[in-house]
């Protein structure tokens, strides 16, 4: 019988460079990844058991180059931290109004029916990890991982921003009720959910800033994802809204599951306002 793997994981190499020059092929990123991967972009250590059963969910419409460079440099950094991982891709259907929080909600339930992941990493598609001592687990609070990315020069915009890359237990994330579903374009579901955490007596944890670095990759404002200026206001509802609206309240229909090696893609219809 296997042992567990040791909680510090012995093949980390710590910073490594990052980088988007150039247009990536599929091709390229499967040959990165020197550990062979199950369907669904699954894997976990063959010489160890995995303490750790994480979902990486990523809320997603039409990222294609984003999603190969972000996999190109994750899928070999989660299997030095030696998880047993799956990266599932919510793909909003349609053309409707994007919105992240709820997708993020749809990955847990999915993910959750699909194995008995134990911890949820959610993860915007276009930030890539610089350092992989940074650790795609859970911890004894909500996570934020990304806490230093070079667009906001490697500093956090503001002290209680919890957006970008973070990191929920099962239980963390049912106690929270997980995030609002009713945050439609940009903006504001990341503060509800700060919020949703610090109202039910929990706080949050980071990496330190060497460790949390990041590189975003560059892109316009979405088709479809316009800044919503409703959605500021609804952050001083939160209390009141928060056990009624999030995974408890949830409803969408998957369209399709598709699995590739590198990633399970979900296409789901989540009733977006035209
Ligand atoms: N996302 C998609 N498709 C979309 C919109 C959003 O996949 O059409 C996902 C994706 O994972 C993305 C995340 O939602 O990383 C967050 O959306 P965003 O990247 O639009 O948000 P961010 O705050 O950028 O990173 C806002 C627009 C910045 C425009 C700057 C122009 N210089």
């Amino acid at each position: 019988a296997l042992e567990p793997c040791p909680d510090d994981p012995p093949d980390l190499i710590g910073p490594f460079s990052v980088e988007f020059g150039h247009t990536r092929t599929w091709n390229e990123v499967r040959k990165k990844i020197s550990s062979p991967l199950q369907d669904g972009g699954r894997h976990k250590p063959t010489n160890c058991v995995s303490k750790h059963k994480v979902a990486i969910i990523i809320p997603y419409r039409n990222r294609h180059e984003h999603l190969k460079h972000l996999l190109f440099y994750l899928h070999p950094m989660l299997v030095r931290q030696q998880l047993d991982y799956g990266i599932y891709v919510i793909n909003q259907d349609g053309e409707g109004v994007f919105n992240r929080a709820k997708l993020m909600n749809v990955g847990f339930a999915e993910a959750a029916k699909e194995y008995d992941y134990e911890c949820f990493i959610f993860s915007d598609v276009d930030l890539v990890p610089m350092d992989d001592r940074n650790l795609y687990r859970c911890f004894e609070g909500p996570r934020h991982l990304s806490v230093a990315i070079d667009k906001f020069d490697f500093k956090l915009p503001y002290s209680t921003i919890f957006g970008g890359v973070s990191s929920f237990s099962k239980q963390q994330f049912l106690t929270v009720n997980g995030y609002p579903n009713t945050y439609w374009g940009w903006g504001g579901e990341d503060d509800d959910m700060y919020k949703r955490i610090v109202f039910h007596g929990m706080s949050i944890n980071r990496p330190d800033h060497m460790k949390g670095r990041y590189k975003m990759i560059k892109h316009q404002r979405d088709e479809h994802n316009e800044v919503n200026p409703k959605n500021p206001d609804k952050l001083s509802h939160t209390h009141e809204t928060m056990d009624k609206d999030g995974v408890n309240s949830l409803t969408y229909t998957v369209k399709d599951i598709v699995k590739d090696r590198l990633y399970t893609f979900i296409n789901v219809d989540i009733n977006a306002p035209k």
